[in-house]
This record gives structure tokens, C-alpha cells and sequence, in this order.
């Protein structure tokens, strides 16, 4: 049977399909889209990729034979990868007594098991998980996390993808607490293409989302996104205010905020999982957005959310760009994080060939 991996990598580079000649235009650009999104994940992930890779084959070749300090190396390897200790310690056991019960001595012979044990602990019970949308009306998502973790541009590049999905978008300049975040955040209407309600510099947070919400009502708009200040856990004014603004959501429309999307930055690592630890307690979280994974060498960090936070990872930061905000897709996540370049030379020259 062939392993989940090379199952994996038929379906993503959908070798059958393209040969068969016979497809529709809608299917063509939909092979095109999803093949681009591929790259993407390819391209954002690449750091975590080398990283990951080039150790664990460092570390095979260095040992001759399997023994406890390889494994004592393996699991300081993936420790420094950002997969949470607990599911390290349930990998190595268990690479252990597979080892021991198939009577393995080369460490080139776990390479395989290791990589479809993490894709099997990550997949366990995960599937895709779709943005909440409100199709009787309008639509209102909530922004909040630490400061820095990229709140506001996630915010840009997702009201530019639901521009190009053809839905009436506006954003609400709900951050009056740092100088500049207003004009950062008009910057990524105007260049998005879509309509702000802001106000100035100290005004209540709460009746800015407010006259948003008015604002969007009365023009019909499908989806209002609310950046907020970005606040530590521990200042307790600042979450006071967060409870203030979901409060006034609700009794605008009592099913809303849709989505309540937490931010965490992929290059704070653990920490970044702290801080969210201590968020989750105080706001009702619906889903992660995992930024600038373009940035990290420890991709790991996405098992651990899983495995210690409990929420859905919905959208990925992979990039700086308008267009590098992807829908988290585990399955094109691991694929990125694991595909070798070689093997997939064959992929790249059919895909030449598409654009040509
Ligand atoms: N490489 C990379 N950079 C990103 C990504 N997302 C955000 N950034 C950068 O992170 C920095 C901070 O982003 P902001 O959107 O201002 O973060 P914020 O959470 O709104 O910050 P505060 O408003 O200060 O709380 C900016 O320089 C962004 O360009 C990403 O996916 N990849
Ligand atoms: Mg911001």
C-alpha cells in the first residue's frame, strides 16, 4: 500500500488529470488555482522545510546505528522545530518500540516512519475548517492578539480575497489606541479597494465598531472586518475593552461576530502559544490566523496549536504580499512542509508547460 505521503503527493500534483485531455474551462482554472495555491504553501513554507529536512538528514547520516542517543538527538530536534514537547516525547516512544519490534538498526529506516507518524498525529480528527459566514446577512469578524502579530495586514489581504470572490466588503478602524494604526489600516482599504468607518486617534473603540456596523447595515455590505488594539493578556483595561466591543456586536446581531480570529505570530514560537493560552481564557476564540510561517524556520508550531490549544487553524500568513493569505489546508501544509524538490521536477515541467 502506499504511504499517506505518496498519496499526498499524487493528489497535489494531479499527474492524471492533466493528461487527460478532455476537461472543462471551469475545471482547467480550477487545476490552475488549486495548483497555484500549492506553490504558495511550497514557497511560504520553504524555510520550515529546509530547516526540518536538512537536520533530520544530518542527523541520520551521523549515526551508524540506532541507540538512545539518537534518539536524545531527534527529540531536541524537533523540540527546536516548535512541535510541542508532549507530542515529541509520544513520537520518540513510539519510533522506539516500532524500532525494537522490527528488529531496526539503520536510522535511514525511521526517516519515513517519523514523517508519516507527525502527518498521522497532525491529521488526527483535523479536516479543513471553513471561515463561519452568514449568508442571511451581513458577516462580522473580530481581529484580535498581541501587538505586532500582524492583525491589520491579515486583515488587508483577507478583505482582498473576498473582494475577489465578488462580496461587498468593509473594514472597521476599531485599534484607537496606537498612533498610526488608523492610517495603516485605511491604507489596506484603499489598496484592497474596499470602504473603512474610522474615527480618531483615542475615540471609544466600541462606537467606532458600532458606527461600522450601522454604516454597513444601511450599505449592504456581505462582510465588516474589526481590527482592534493589540493588547497583552495582562492589561486588564485593554480587555475590559474587547468584552465591551463583543458585547456591542452582539446587540447589534446577536449571532455575530462570526468569527472571533486570534493571531499568532509562527517566529514567537511557544511563546506565541502562551500568550494565546491566556487570550482563549478571556475571549471566545473561534480560530487561529497563523502569520508570517514565510518567516520561520519551526513550522512545527501548527501541531502544537492543535495539540495544546485546541483551535482551528483557519488562515495562514505565507507572505508580505496583498495576495500570500491562504485558507489553512492541512494537507497542502504538510505536503509543503515535506515534499523533496527532486521528486517533483517532473510536476514543475508539466506545469512549465500549462503556462506556456
Ligand atoms: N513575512 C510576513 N510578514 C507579515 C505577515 N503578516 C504580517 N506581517 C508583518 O508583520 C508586521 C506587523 O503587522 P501588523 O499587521 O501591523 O500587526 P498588528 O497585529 O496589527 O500589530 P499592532 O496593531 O501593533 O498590534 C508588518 O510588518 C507586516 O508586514 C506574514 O504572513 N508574513
Ligand atoms: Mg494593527
Amino acid at each position: 500500500m502506499s504511504s499517506f505521503f505518496d498519496r499526498l503527493k499524487n493528489k497535489f500534483s494531479k499527474k492524471e488529470e492533466l493528461v487527460e485531455d478532455l476537461i472543462s474551462i471551469e475545471e482547467y482554472e480550477e487545476l490552475v488555482e488549486s495548483q497555484l495555491i500549492t506553490e504558495k504553501f511550497k514557497k511560504g513554507l520553504k524555510k520550515s522545510r529546509d530547516n526540518f529536512s536538512n537536520a533530520l538528514n544530518n542527523l541520520i547520516s551521523s549515526y551508524r546505528e540506532i541507540n538512545e542517543e539518537f534518539f536524545d538527538d531527534l527529540e531536541e530536534l524537533l523540540i527546536q522545530s516548535d512541535v510541542s514537547y508532549n507530542t515529541v516525547l509520544d513520537l520518540v516512544d513510539y519510533l522506539k518500540e516500532e524500532s525494537q519490534r522490527k528488529n531496526l538498526k539503520d536510522p535511514s529506516d525511521l526517516k519515513d516512519m517519523i514523517i508519516e507518524k507527525l502527518v498521522e498525529i497532525y491529521m488526527e480528527g483535523t479536516s479543513k475548517v471553513d471561515l463561519n459566514i452568514n449568508n442571511d446577512g451581513l458577516t462580522i469578524y473580530l481581529f484580535v492578539g498581541v501587538n505586532g502579530v500582524g492583525k491589520t495586514t491579515s486583515i488587508g489581504k483577507l478583505a482582498y480575497n473576498f473582494r475577489q470572490e465578488g462580496k461587498k466588503v468593509m473594514l472597521a478602524a476599531g485599534d484607537t489606541f496606537r498612533a498610526g494604526a488608523i492610517d495603516q489600516l485605511a491604507v489596506w482599504a484603499k489598496r484592497s479597494g474596499v470602504d473603512i468607518v474610522k474615527s480618531h486617534e483615542g475615540a471609544d473603540a466600541a462606537s467606532v465598531i458600532f458606527d461600522a456596523i450601522q454604516s454597513a447595515k444601511a450599505k449592504g455590505v456581505d462582510v465588516l472586518l474589526c481590527d482592534t488594539a493589540g493588547r497583552l493578556q495582562n492589561k486588564n483595561h485593554l480587555m475590559k475593552e474587547l468584552e465591551k466591543i463583543v458585547r456591542i456586536i452582539k446587540r447589534e446581531i446577536p449571532d455575530a461576530p462570526h468569527e472571533v480570529l486570534l493571531t499568532i505570530d509562527a517566529t514567537t514560537g511557544q511563546n506565541g502559544i502562551l500568550q494565546a493560552k491566556t487570550f482563549k481564557e478571556v475571549s471566545d476564540v473561534t480560530g487561529v490566523i497563523l502569520t508570517k510561517l514565510d518567516g520561520t524556520a519551526k513550522g512545527g508550531i501548527v501541531i502544537a496549536i492543535k495539540k495544546e490549544l485546541d483551535i482551528p487553524v483557519k488562515l495562514v500568513g505565507l507572505g508580505e504580499n496583498i495576495n500570500d493569505l491562504e485558507v489553512f489546508d492541512p494537507e497542502q501544509y504538510i505536503y509543503g512542509l515535506f515534499y523533496t524538490e527532486n521528486k517533483d521536477s517532473e510536476n514543475d515541467k508539466l506545469e512549465e508547460n500549462i503556462d506556456n
